[in-house]
């Protein structure tokens, strides 16, 4: 296509619509199709499901799958990356308890860059990534209140291991968490580049704010009860309907959609098909805990949910979505608060919103980069008039 080749027709009726379907740039990173979601570097996540995350944060970043020796050597350079400088620890401990985790999320990741931004975009993305294994368990230990005899951080652990040691939970499965949450975060690492919180992240990062501070706007974008906390209000959604059974689930699905409220895990703005990240999420849950409640409840849901749904012709997805199977994994495997689900989600996507920032920073437009963001807005109800 030439440079100067019209692509979208752009009219009156698209202004105060959120850039919906707009484009404004190209992404290096992933893409996302009604039939196969999310792809990354071309690949479909389905196959992509059960890598070890650090291999997907190297394929984000480089663009291609890591061999087993470039593997040895990333995750190498991750643990020599991932001390966390005591002070955050400290910070942690003046923020208000009951403050939400991605406020808190976006605090610590706000002070890492105070403490030690190098400047460099690759460096900082990669810097912020291997820290963050240790920042989420310092998250979790200090809001709950669990601050004495935190493990040391041993950085030779996958950065899943560094998580889980330093939540130390008694009474767990660790195998079993950190089966789940690897899946989590290779599944929900990276969605395209107009996602809120990917776009957010490279509009700040556009004005050469740091990684650390752009990082820490994406996770306040991803906060949103319409964007991130999907997630949480998922699984709150999943114990408020309480039974597996078929009638009384449809029961509860009617009264929702009744009440003009959504039915949460299911639909989606791209995707025509179930999104193939609740099917690998389900597919796992029939290995690890067929018999949980919470399960056995989003097994039905997947049943009915659809069925119902499809009734209103306007709704062009009944299907489900990546939030409905993850809350009750994560419930499963001992994180009993969904309000923390977000957070799992906003650490996933620091890799790929990392990947994207780089991209843009250092390698489009023949590596010049994208400019400052800056889209037209046209005045409104602003008729000139000066001070009489
Ligand atoms: N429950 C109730 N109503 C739904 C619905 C659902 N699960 N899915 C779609 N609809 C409604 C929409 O609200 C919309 O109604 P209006 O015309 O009154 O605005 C209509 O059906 C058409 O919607 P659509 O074109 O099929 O889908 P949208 O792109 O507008 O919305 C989404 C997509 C995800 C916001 C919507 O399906 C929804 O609200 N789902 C429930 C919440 C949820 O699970 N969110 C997590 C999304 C996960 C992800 O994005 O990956």
């Amino acid at each position: 296509m030439s440079d100067d080749q019209g692509m979208f027709n752009v009219t009156e009726a698209h202004l105060n619509t959120g850039l919906r379907g707009i484009p404004v740039g190209t992404c290096r990173t992933s893409f996302v199709t009604p039939g196969e979601g999310v792809h990354y570097c071309g690949y479909p996540i389905s196959e992509l499901a059960h890598f070890p995350p650090e291999d997907i944060v190297y394929l984000l970043f480089n663009k291609e799958l890591p061999t087993s020796e470039q593997s040895e050597t990333f995750r190498a350079d991750i643990s020599k990356r991932g001390a966390v400088p005591e002070s955050v620890a400290a910070v942690f401990h003046t923020l208000p308890r009951d403050g939400h985790p991605m406020d808190w999320l976006s605090v610590g990741i706000h002070t890492l860059g105070m403490l030690d931004t190098t400047g460099d975009w690759k460096e900082d993305a990669l810097n912020l990534i291997a820290r963050m294994p240790r920042l989420m368990g310092l998250l979790f230990r200090i809001r709950e209140g669990r601050t004495e005899n935190i493990p040391e951080d041993d950085l030779s652990q996958t950065m899943v291991q560094r998580f889980v040691n330093t939540l130390d939970i008694d009474g767990i499965d660790k195998a079993q968490m950190e089966r789940i949450l690897a899946t989590y975060l290779v599944l929900h690492m990276d969605h395209g580049g107009g996602n809120l919180s990917t776009f957010v992240g490279k509009a700040v990062a556009s004005g050469h704010a740091t990684v650390y501070a752009s990082i820490a706007g994406a996770m306040n974008a991803l906060s949103g009860p319409l964007h991130g906390r999907a997630n949480q209000s998922c699984l709150e959604f999943v114990l408020r309907i309480g039974t597996s059974d078929p009638t009384e689930v449809e029961a509860f699905v009617r009264g929702e959609l009744e009440a003009k409220r959504p039915v949460f895990g299911f639909g989606h703005a791209v995707l025509r098909s179930e999104d193939p990240r609740a099917t690998v999420q389900f597919a796992l849950g029939e290995t690890m805990c067929p018999n949980d409640e919470n399960f056995k409840i989003i097994r039905t849901l997947r049943e009915v949910a659809p069925r119902v749904l499809s009734e209103n012709p306007k709704i062009s997805n009944p299907n489900a979505n990546v939030d409905i199977a993850s809350g009750a994994l994560l419930h499963y495997v001992g994180f009993k608060d969904p309000t923390y689900y977000t957070t799992f989600f906003g650490w996933a996507r620091v890799a790929g919103i990392g990947a994207q920032i780089i991209d843009e920073r250092a390698v489009m437009r023949g590596g010049r980069g994208t400019p400052i963001y800056r889209p037209k807005y046209i005045a409104e109800q602003q008729s000139l008039r000066h001070i009489e």
